[in-house]
């Protein structure tokens, strides 16, 4: 072998090699839950898990973990949100009823408090099960993938507040959760992630929502690779935080861009959830919950907005 075709040939093994380390390796299709699946981790939701939920409502404490949509808040690229009242409508009848409806342009699922569903993100052309973006992506809406396929989450919550642990009130952009501030932050709250979980991560980084929007834009603290890969291990459902990516921006490593993103969906069929409103339960200390949510039945699409609940 000439000396160049050896030096490439130790190059894409070292690289295989640290893709096999974060748990990158090519062998992520067929999913677990077979080639067919749609649901993904949403399979790892069982009636024990919804039970489990039912038994961490001892308070009767609800927190809406969504945020109110509106043309103010941030917005990742050229994404955009707007709601127009077009008119009012009546009156009808002698009673005289009147009525609105709105008009809503938006990434309807990619915008606010949004749940990223499989067919969201890919690695290349494929994406959850080796579907190929050539075949499912249509313009009028994914013919796979689609978020309509989630069906309902009901299962035990777990808050991981890692800015607690990091002793701040907000992580700063661009700092990577590792593998170890994720399980000292669960040690510091005595809470453990059990599969079938979802799990939330509060940065403190939501408290610069609507206040300094360029700056909550710009970058994000967030989950890098291995503390993904623990995530992953531990067989969650969904990963969610207070910021608009959940994982790390930039990421430490220039070359890659969103690569927990592409680790736990499209290779993991495991879900992420941005801008939540993960506050209220920090100060509250709840660091366990009943957690609800469903994903609006918008065929085709890649997410979906909405308005989850932690019950305690
Ligand atoms: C991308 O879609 C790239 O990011 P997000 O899921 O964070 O909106």
């Amino acid at each position: 072998m000439r000396s160049s075709k050896l030096v490439s040939a130790v190059v894409v093994i070292g690289a295989v090699a640290a893709g096999v380390a974060l748990g990158q390796a090519n062998n992520w299709y067929p999913s677990r839950w077979g080639a067919a699946d749609q649901r993904g981790a949403a399979n790892r939701i069982t009636a024990a898990k919804v039970l489990e939920a039912k038994n961490l409502m001892t308070r009767g404490t609800v927190y809406q973990l969504g945020r109110v949509y509106e043309a103010a808040m941030p917005l990742f690229g050229t994404r955009h949100f707007s709601l127009r009242i077009p008119q009012t409508y009546g009156p009808l009848g002698t009673n005289r009823t009147m009525y609105h409806d709105e008009v809503v342009s938006a990434e309807i699922g990619q915008v606010g408090t949004q749940f990223d569903g499989l067919g969201h993100i890919g690695v290349g052309d494929l994406f959850y099960n080796g579907n190929d973006r050539g075949e499912f992506s249509k313009p009028d809406g994914l013919t796979k993938l689609g978020v309509e396929n989630v069906g309902a989450l009901v299962t035990r919550g777990v808050l991981v507040d890692v800015a607690a642990f990091k002793g701040v009130a907000r992580l700063d952009g661009g700092y990577e959760i590792t593998r170890a501030d994720l399980t000292g932050a669960l040690e510091r709250q005595r809470t453990e992630v059990r599969a079938g979980d979802i799990v939330l991560v509060h940065t403190g980084w939501g408290s610069l929502w609507g206040v300094d929007n360029a700056a909550f834009n710009a970058a994000a603290p967030g989950v890098g690779l291995e503390a993904a890969e623990y995530l992953v291990e531990r067989e969650v459902v969904l990963v969610g935080s207070d910021t608009w990516a959940t994982e790390v921006v930039p990421n430490p490593n220039p070359d890659l861009q969103f690569p927990v993103h592409q680790l736990l969906i499209p290779r993991n069929g495991i879900y992420i959830f941005e801008n939540l409103l993960t506050e209220e339960l920090a100060r509250d200390r709840v660091y366990e919950f009943a957690f609800f949510f469903a994903p609006l039945k918008l065929k085709g699409a890649t997410g979906s907005p909405g308005n989850p609940l932690a019950i305690r």
